[in-house]
C-alpha cells in the first residue's frame, strides 16, 4: 500500500502563511486527527489544529481534496497555517506522529504522473515554472504544462501508428497485391515525420536557452575594456577593473534578465600569447566560452595603438564593440572598424561611463536574444532528454525507409521509433530515469 506523505509545499523561513500538503490513503485519517473532521470536499474551512494529545497548534485553512480529484490523484489535504517556524514544527510533528512519512523531492508531482494526472512532459513543467525566474522561462513552461509538448508528440505518434499499421498488413498478407502498394503508401508519411521530428529536435535548443540562459561572451585584448562593460551592463562591480592588462584570468559569468529573457554575461581574460601559467589558463577557458556562447562581443579598445588578437571565434551575428569612446580615437579603432566591415560583424562605438551608450548596448543586446529565441512560436520540445528522443526517433524512420523492400524490418524500425516517442510522455521509462528527472523538484511538489 501507498505511503501517506506530507511535506511543506512552501519555502522555509518566516511569511503570512505557509501551506503543509499531505497526500495518499491515510489522508482523511489525518485531518479527522488533527482539524476534528474532515470539511466539504474542495472548500476552505477555517478550524482549530491540535496535535494528538489535544494541546492547540495553530488554527487556519483546511482543505480536503478527495481522491481522484486531487493534484496527485490521491486522497489529498491542505494546511494553511501562520507561516513561522515554530507552527510548522509542530504541524509537522503531529503529522509524523500520525505515521505519516516526509515527502522526497517532487513526489507529491511523481504520484500525479502514476495517477496520469500529468505526462513525464508536463511534470518537467512542473519543475520549470518552479524554477523559472524570467517570463520566458514562465511563458514556456506554462505552454510545456498545458500540454502543448503533449499534443505535438500525440500526433506524431498518430501517424506512426498509421504507418505502422500499413507495414504489418503488408507483412501480414505477404502474397496479395498489397504489399508493394502499402510500402510506397507509408514512405511519404515516414519521410515527412522524420522530417518534422529533426526539426523539432533542432528546435530544442532555443528551449534550453530560454530555460539556461542565452550566452554572452565579451572577448578582447588585454585592457579593451571588458570588465569594465560587464560591471556597466551588470549594474554592480562584479569584476576587478584595474589599468594593468592581464587583470582578468578567470571567467566572471553574471546572470541578467533582459527583455524577460535570462542572459548569461561572462568577462573572460584578454587574449594575447603569455608564459604565464595562470593567464593562459585564463586565455584557455575564454577561448572555451567563446566557442560555446551565443553571441561574442569583440571588444577593441579604440583609443589604442595596436588591434591585438583577434578572437578566432568570431560569426557573422557576432558584434564589435569599439570601447573608451570617451578617449581620442586611435589606430586600433579604425582597424577594428575594417576587420569588422570584412566580417560583417556591425559595430558598436561606446563608452562604459555613458548610462546612455549602456542602455543602447543593451537594447541591441535585446534585440539579438529576441531574434535567437522569439520566433513565430515556442518551441515544443525544451530539454537534451526530449532532444535524444526525437533525434533516435527521427533516425530510426530513416533507417526504416532505406529498408523499403525488407518490411519486416522497415516495421521493427518504426516500432523503435514510437517506442523512443513514447518515452518523451510515457510511463516506460525505467525507474533510474523517472527517478533522476523527480529528484531536481523541490521537496513539497
Ligand atoms: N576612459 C575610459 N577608460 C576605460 C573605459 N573602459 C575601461 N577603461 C579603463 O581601461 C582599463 C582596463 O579596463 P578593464 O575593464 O580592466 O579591461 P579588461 O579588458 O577587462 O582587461 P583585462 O582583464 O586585463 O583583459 C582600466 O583602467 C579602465 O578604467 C572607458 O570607457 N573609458
Ligand atoms: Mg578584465
Amino acid at each position: 500500500m501507498t505511503d501517506t506523505i506530507f511535506a511543506a509545499a512552501t519555502a522555509a523561513g518566516r511569511a503570512a502563511v505557509a501551506v503543509v500538503r499531505v497526500s495518499g490513503p491515510k489522508t482523511a485519517m489525518t485531518v479527522g486527527a488533527i482539524a476534528g473532521h474532515v470539511p466539504p470536499a474542495r472548500s476552505a474551512a477555517l478550524r482549530k489544529l491540535f496535535d494528538a494529545e489535544g494541546r492547540p497548534i495553530d488554527s487556519g485553512l483546511v482543505l480536503w481534496f478527495e481522491g481522484p480529484a486531487s493534484y496527485t490523484g490521491e486522497d489529498a489535504a491542505e494546511f494553511h497555517v501562520h507561516g513561522g517556524p515554530a507552527v510548522i514544527e509542530a504541524l509537522v510533528a503531529a503529522l509524523a506522529g500520525l505515521g505519516l512519512r516526509l515527502a522526497e523531492p517532487g513526489e507529491f508531482t511523481r504520484r500525479a504522473f502514476e495517477n496520469g494526472k500529468l505526462d513525464l512532459a508536463q511534470a518537467e513543467a512542473v519543475a520549470d515554472l518552479i524554477d523559472a525566474e524570467t517570463q520566458a522561462q514562465r511563458a514556456q513552461a506554462l505552454e510545456q504544462l498545458g500540454g502543448r509538448l503533449s499534443a505535438v508528440q500525440a500526433r506524431w505518434r498518430a501517424a506512426l501508428t498509421e504507418a505502422l499499421a500499413m507495414f504489418e498488413a503488408a507483412v501480414d498478407f505477404p502474397d496479395e497485391e498489397v504489399p508493394a502498394d502499402i510500402a510506397a503508401r507509408a514512405r511519404p508519411v515516414l519521410a515527412a515525420l522524420a522530417e518534422e521530428l529533426e526539426a523539432a529536435a533542432a528546435d530544442v535548443s532555443r528551449g534550453t536557452i530560454v530555460r539556461e540562459g542565452y550566452r554572452i561572451a565579451l572577448l578582447g585584448a588585454p585592457n579593451a575594456g571588458k570588465s569594465t562593460l560587464l560591471n556597466a551592463l551588470a549594474g554592480r562591480d562584479a569584476a576587478i577593473v584595474t589599468a594593468t592588462p592581464g587583470t582578468t584570468r578567470d571567467v566572471i559569468e553574471v546572470p541578467m534578465v533582459l527583455a524577460g529573457y535570462k542572459l548569461l554575461l561572462a568577462d573572460t581574460a584578454g587574449l594575447r600569447a603569455t608564459t604565464d601559467e595562470i593567464e593562459a589558463e585564463g586565455v584557455r577557458r575564454a577561448h572555451a566560452w567563446a566557442e560555446a556562447a551565443d553571441l561574442r562581443l569583440w571588444l577593441v579598445d579604440g583609443s589604442a595603438v595596436e588591434l591585438g588578437e583577434i578572437p578566432r571565434q568570431l560569426q557573422p551575428g557576432d558584434l564589435c564593440v569599439v570601447t573608451k569612446r570617451d578617449l581620442p580615437e586611435n589606430d586600433a579603432g579604425w582597424k577594428a572598424i575594417e576587420e569588422a566591415e570584412k566580417r560583417g560583424l556591425p559595430v558598436a562605438p561606446v563608452t562604459a561611463k555613458s548610462p546612455n551608450d549602456m542602455a543602447w548596448l543593451k537594447e541591441l543586446l535585446a534585440e539579438r536574444v529576441v531574434e535567437a529565441l522569439a520566433g513565430a512560436e515556442p518551441p515544443a520540445a525544451t530539454r537534451l532528454r526530449h532532444r535524444e528522443l526525437l533525434t533516435e526517433a527521427a533516425a530510426r524512420l530513416r533507417q526504416a525507409l532505406t529498408e523499403a523492400d525488407r518490411l519486416e524490418l522497415a516495421a521493427e524500425d518504426v516500432r523503435l521509433a514510437a517506442r523512443a516517442l513514447d518515452r518523451i510522455t510515457g510511463r516506460i521509462d525505467p525507474e533510474a530515469v523517472l527517478g533522476k528527472i523527480f529528484a531536481t523538484f523541490c521537496i513539497g511538489k
